[in-house]
């Protein structure tokens, strides 16, 4: 005779990289190929927050993104703290449908997470040097607004050297799109790095990085309904 089974989380999923490192194929596939599964991105450009933050990238600055002369360009003079604080509150906005999807026993994979956030406003701040920085833009800063957020149960990096991912196509098109930048957020999420991560040769051809990625994800899956989903990000 079957036993009911308990009610079992899914498990929260996260891809990360510098721009173009192959996040969006990689999610998708992971999506298309793990049973019951939802995919979602931030920035989420749906939201009223999302809006803002779309407008901000979609205007390439010409030198750093932090520097006054970003001013004379045609996008909006936000101040990197503020910018900063909307992806926060980007991600604060799905929070609760998040845990409620994960809670229901749907395995929630994201293209993009707090790390995201943190690394590439670190990388403003001149580098990932966590604390080095006077004012804000110091890694331990950018942290701050996203805790307390569900954690993931897997962080999957995905590894590609920043003149690799200018080499691909689209490349450019965005406000942060420059080599030089991508280095910066590349040593900052160096920084993030913890237990979760697992670190993908992005390198590879699509299928491979596909398979290597899936093998993780199943495990992670199958352990996830057995701890509780946590709400303690760099807490
Ligand atoms: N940001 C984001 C912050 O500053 N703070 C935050 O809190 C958050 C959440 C927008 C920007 O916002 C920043 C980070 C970003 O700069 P986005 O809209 O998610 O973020 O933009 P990206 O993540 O950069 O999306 P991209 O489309 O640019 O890159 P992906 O998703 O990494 O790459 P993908 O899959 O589209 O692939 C890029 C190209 O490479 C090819 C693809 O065909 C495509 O042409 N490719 C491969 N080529 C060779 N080998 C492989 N294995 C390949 N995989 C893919
Ligand atoms: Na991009």
């Amino acid at each position: 005779q079957q036993q009911p089974q308990p009610p079992r989380r899914g498990a929260f999923i996260v891809f990360e990289g510098i721009d173009r490192c192959g996040k969006s194929t990689q999610t998708a596939l992971l999506a298309a190929s793990l049973p019951n599964s939802l995919l979602r991105r931030f920035p989420d450009r749906t939201t009223k927050t999302g809006a803002i933050i779309s407008s901000y990238l979609s205007h390439p600055s010409s030198s750093s993104a932090s520097s006054p002369s970003a001013a004379a360009t045609p996008s909006p003079p936000l101040p990197d703290e503020a910018i900063h604080l909307l992806f926060s509150a980007n991600r604060w906005e799905s929070a609760a449908s998040l845990t409620a999807l994960l809670r229901a026993g749907t395995n929630v994979i994201v293209d993009r997470y707090a790390y995201s956030g943190a690394a590439y406003t670190a990388a403003k701040g001149g580098g990932g040097g966590g604390g080095g920085v006077a004012g804000g833009l110091g890694l331990e800063w950018c942290k701050a607004p996203d805790r307390g957020l569900p954690t993931p149960d897997l962080v999957v990096y995905v590894d590609v050297a920043p003149a690799v991912a200018a080499a691909r196509a689209g490349y450019g098109e965005e406000r942060y799109e420059r080599i030089e930048f991508q280095e910066k957020v590349a040593a900052a999420f160096a920084e993030l790095r913890d237990e979760r991560w697992v670190v993908v040769d992005g390198t590879r051809p699509v299928e491979e990085v596909q398979r290597t990625i899936e093998k993780v994800a199943r495990e992670v899956v199958a352990k996830a309904g057995m701890e509780p989903l946590r709400e303690d990000l760099w807490c």
